[in-house]
């Protein structure tokens, strides 16, 4: 057996729960001063204030620092070749992300680069990449397929998601999303490629349990709310739980067919309708909200507080891709979250532990410091979380622990 006590905790801040918070609930957190945590095999055993263990095993001391769960990102694109650099010199002249995509550049141009690495080249990027965010504090991730949009392309990326599963610290979580853009080969074809998607390449990535959920790009020029009904439905089908990419440029109807449908978590929501709100609410989906790409698309903000207010639970994630956010530090996307969406340090907390958690179907495992859940905790350089919110632009993670094994810091 191997056990960890980690004691001289300045303050412990978490949700509580193995559910999604809503409404005022989200701003409530459990806060602890001079507290310990006591895990055994990967897994907290106890907390507290008072009456620490006395133990034989592994003794970490937080130096009065502040301790939370480790960080989820529920929403990267973490799979994918080469970079998008030079849509920067785009974007300063105001062309459009649509523009861009409908020009065969944008997520045309990562398909090109993706379906061109092999699966070697492919881990070793990713794994970098994991690296680099369970430095920053995430220690469990969603990663959507979607760059290859082909059968055989979009299984071997999802492959190297269950590779570094096996191969790296991070938990992740693999989506399918061939259906982000419409393929190039069928661009006279969009029947052709929702039956392949449908008929073929869904029930491909089920069967070889490959992929937990089906996600799609509803867009203006991308897929129709119709398309995406279908799409995911064929998800269901085959169970695959819905996820949905909605009302990030247009409101073309996403956010409601989300809740309509029952989706887990519906993204972006930037510009999201009062309708879609209360969809949202009724269907218990999880908004799951990507400032930092608000911030890179130079666009609005998503409208968190009125999705509080409207019994929404609201989830925060990364949305790393090369093309509208080529970033993976969610200790940003937190920053931002209180600065534009007007989030308390405590929602925007539950918003990247517990509620993220949540809108990728691991509540009762991650997301929060609770007997049974597994020791994922980050000992950041904050004495509170007003601290870690308020600072910009530093890396604050002092101590990265995964499953009760110390693996940054
Ligand atoms: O590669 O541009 N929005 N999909 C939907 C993306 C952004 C990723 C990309
Ligand atoms: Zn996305």
């Amino acid at each position: 057996m191997s056990s960890l006590l980690i004691h001289n905790i300045g303050m412990l801040v978490t949700p509580e729960g193995t559910e999604a918070r809503r409404g005022v609930e989200q701003g409530k957190v459990r806060v602890l001063e001079h507290a310990w945590i006591y895990a055994e095999n990967g897994e907290i055993i106890s907390c507290g204030d008072r009456n620490m263990p006395i133990t034989m095993g592994q003794k970490l001391d937080a130096g009065g620092r502040l301790v939370t769960p480790g960080l989820v990102d529920a929403h990267t694109h973490l799979i994918f070749g080469g970079w998008r650099q030079n849509e920067l010199a785009m974007k300063l002249r105001n062309v459009p992300y649509l523009d861009i995509l409908a020009a065969g550049g944008g997520i045309l141009s990562t398909v090109k680069a993706t379906r061109a690495a092999t699966e070697d080249e492919l881990t070793a990027k990713a794994a970098a990449a994991l690296d680099e965010m369970l430095a920053f504090g995430t220690t469990t991730c969603e990663a959507k397929s979607g760059y290859g949009l082909e059968k055989e392309e979009e299984l071997k990326q999802l492959r190297v998601i269950k590779r570094l599963n096996k191969e790296h610290p991070m938990d992740l979580v693999p989506t399918f999303m061939g259906a982000h853009a419409l393929p190039p080969e069928f661009k006279e074809n969009r029947e052709g490629y929702l039956k392949l998607l449908c008929e073929e390449m869904i029930p491909a990535a089920a069967k070889q349990k490959l992929a937990k959920f089906c996600d799609v790009f509803c867009e203006t020029g991308v897929f129709t709310a119709e398309e995406s009904r279908r799409i995911l439905q064929a998800g269901l089908d085959n169970g695959l739980t819905p996820k949905i990419h909605a009302d990030e440029i247009d409101a073309i109807g996403g956010s409601q067919l989300a809740g309509e449908i029952g989706a887990i978590s519906a993204e972006h929501l930037i510009v999201c309708p009062d309708e879609g709100i209360e969809r949202l609410a009724e269907g218990g989906t999880v908004a799951c909200l990507l400032p930092a790409t608000s911030f890179y698309l130079n666009s609005t903000y998503a409208p968190a507080r009125r999705m509080i207010e409207a019994g929404v639970p609201v989830a925060l994630a990364s949305d790393y891709n090369p093309g509208s956010c080529p970033c993976l530090n969610l200790q940003l996307v937190m920053n931002i979250a209180c600065l534009k969406y007007r989030l308390t340090p405590e929602e925007v907390l539950t918003g990247v532990t517990l509620n993220a958690a949540a809108a990728v179907g691991m509540a009762d495992k991650v997301g929060s410091i609770d007997r049974a859940k597994q020791a994922d905790l980050v000992i950041w350089d904050a004495p509170d979380l007003n601290y870690l919110c308020y600072r910009l632009g530093s890396n604050l993670a002092h101590t990265v622990i995964k499953k009760g094994e110390i693996c940054h810091g």
